[in-house]
């Protein structure tokens, strides 16, 4: 009888070890603006509000009411300034939902809106071979941050950003880092830049330490780098950005947090 309790207590001990306990809260992206085209409607949903640099963004695409199993969405910001216009980078989501009926884009704002610059949200949406939609959002409300540098290289300027996909906690963290230049004089489409090497490398300044086990962005197919930073406590730290290309360094940018 007294055995029987073993195997009992020892999967309640491996359970409130396992890692249900330690995941985080399921968090879901909310409704940030609507916009329909003739039968196409599509709805944009975030996290949080836009800010500069990376911005995960979520789209529901429906026809006539009902879900779309597949659906190009290409993503077209635009900044009209009085004088000029400009887009920024982005990466365009996949074109099959998720279970949620999502598919998931990124947009990295450049600089932040004002009254009298705006930035304004298009999106294509194609549905089938020669059927495509211009769904327009709006002017959207973006505000500034610190997560966007500019790296100028032989002229030209490439957009670096870095961005934590997850509210960052302390621990591992997946961490994004982005590098695009402008594909023309127009500036209304970016590339990626795919050749350079990054190194992370988290300081607590105040402390005088830092952490280890963070491991430094790879490139992916999409052409972002991933990697993970890890904050060993809370409180301010920095992360050195370092980048390099063909062995030469060509400069270590600082992005700050408060944990
Ligand atoms: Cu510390």
């Amino acid at each position: 009888m007294k055995l029987s309790f073993v195997p009992v207590l020892l999967s309640l001990v491996l359970l409130a070890c396992g890692p249900a306990q330690t995941a985080p809260p399921v968090v879901k992206p909310t409704q940030l603006a609507v916009a329909s085209a003739g039968a196409v409607s599509v709805e944009l949903l975030t996290f949080s509000p836009l800010v500069v640099g990376q911005n995960r963004v979520f789209y529901r695409v429906t026809r006539d009411g009902a879900p779309v199993a597949h659906a190009e969405v290409v993503q077209r910001p635009v900044m009209q300034m009085t004088s000029m216009k400009h887009g920024c980078p982005v990466r365009n989501p996949d074109p099959a939902p998720d279970a949620d009926g999502l598919q998931e884009g990124l947009i990295i704002f450049t600089m932040p809106g004002s009254e009298l610059e705006q930035w304004t949200l298009g999106v294509d949406v194609g549905l089938e071979p020669g059927v495509s939609e211009r769904v327009n959002f709006g002017p959207l409300s973006v505000g500034d941050s610190l997560m966007k540098k500019v790296l100028t290289r032989e002229g030209k300027k490439i957009v670096l950003t870095l961005g934590y996909p997850d509210a960052p906690h302390v621990g591992s963290n997946p961490v994004v880092v982005s590098a695009h230049q402008a594909k023309d004089a127009m500036m209304m489409e970016f590339v990626t830049v795919d050749d350079l090497v990054f190194t992370l490398t988290p300081e607590m300044p105040s402390m005088g330490h830092g952490a280890a086990g963070s491991v430094n962005p790879e490139r992916g197919e999409d052409g972002l780098y991933r990697g993970s930073v890890v904050f060993s406590m809370a409180g301010d730290w920095v992360v050195h950005l370092g980048v390099a290309a063909n062995d030469a360094v060509l400069g270590t940018f600082d992005f700050s947090l408060d944990l």
